[in-house]
């Protein structure tokens, strides 16, 4: 606890008594890391009073109860897309709870899937998916305090300073459109919230009120069935384009091709001059990115078209997005879709 550090982030002089009792109280209080007092925290406040007319006093008093979760710095450092093998990290995704729980969510929300299949074109199978792998359709949204993640981010863990400095800017902002108390505000550790789990940024810019109740209530499987949506749309979904090929290779095939990223850089036809060949029938001007994938049993080769880059802006893991979409394919099989 830093409660002497208080003159490096706030200057007194600039600051209402009331203001200054209340830091100390909090001082006084807390067992934990006042996060109004560490010297980053002087930009969020910044940021908050001169470009959203927050007080300062508002910010100073929740960023007071924002404390550091020492687990949250160790959750990120073991996150199972680097520390699980593709089969295993695929076998987790597609068990058959998870199966059978999507093939009951897409019957018992066939209303919405029709509206928004025809307004958005994602298809139903990849939304469920998405909200299976991230919160089980719901049932398990986190735990985490979103306040307490996103300083103890913004604050210790400097790799990702920046983006989650923005990130905590933005949570105080919804906290203020949506009413909520920002310190009872619960996600995961990463501070992504609701049903299909976005972060305040996108939260704020991308979800969306499915059910016209007049609030975007991401706790709530409408508004989180269009908000994936219209996600998707945003970062450039094709509707009824291709997601991914598996692919064979012959024997000289050029590895240079793979490169870092997910975003399709060769057209099928070139792919093909570098010895990859889809096992589906593909336009030859599609253009796509090879994907591999080590594992125990050798490597597995895939194409990723422009979809499957676009399911890769939910997370940016390229095991992650082939476990979603192989997951939607099984989900839609047995929903006889
Ligand atoms: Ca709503």
């Amino acid at each position: 606890m830093k409660v002497f550090g208080l003159s490096k982030v706030v200057s007194f002089s600039k600051l209402p008594s009331t203001a200054l009792a209340l830091i100390f109280a909090f001082a006084a209080a807390s067992s934990h890391s006042d996060y109004s007092q560490h010297a980053a925290a002087e930009a969020v406040i910044d940021t908050l009073v001169s470009d959203h007319g927050f007080s300062r006093e508002e910010v100073v008093a929740i960023l007071s109860k924002a404390d550091t979760e020492q687990r949250i710095l160790d959750s990120m450092a073991n996150a199972a897309e680097k520390t699980k093998t593709w089969t295993a990290y695929r076998t987790g995704f597609l068990s058959p709870i998870r199966i059978k729980k999507g093939v009951e969510f897409l019957a018992k929300h066939q209303q919405t899937f029709d509206q928004v299949e025809e307004q958005y074109g994602v298809p139903r199978a990849v939304i469920t998916a998405i909200l299976g792998v991230e919160t089980n359709y719901g049932g398990y949204t986190g735990k985490a305090s979103v306040l307490d993640a996103l300083a103890t981010l913004a604050f210790e863990h400097p790799r990702r300073s920046k983006f989650f400095t923005s990130e905590l800017t933005e949570f105080i902002i919804l906290s203020r459109e949506q009413q909520w108390k920002a310190d009872q505000q619960l996600g995961s550790y990463a501070g992504a919230m609701g049903m299909s789990q976005f972060m305040p940024s996108n939260y704020r810019r991308l979800a969306v009120d499915g059910n016209d109740d007049g609030t975007v209530n991401l706790f709530e499987p409408v508004d989180a069935i269009h908000s994936i949506a219209n996600y998707f749309v945003h970062h450039g979904w094709v509707p009824d384009g291709p997601v991914t090929s598996r692919a064979s290779v012959n024997a000289s095939f050029d590895t240079s091709v793979i490169g870092k990223g997910l975003k399709p850089n060769k057209t099928v036809s070139e792919l093909d001059i570098a010895g990859y060949y889809p096992q589906d029938k593909i336009a030859a001007t599609e253009k796509a990115r090879v994907v591999r994938f080590n594992d125990d049993d050798g490597d597995e080769f895939w194409f990723g078209y422009q979809n499957f880059y676009v399911i890769s802006r939910y997370n940016p893991r390229s095991k992650y997005a082939m476990a979603v979409y192989h997951l939607s394919q099984v989900i839609a099989l047995e929903a006889k879709l």
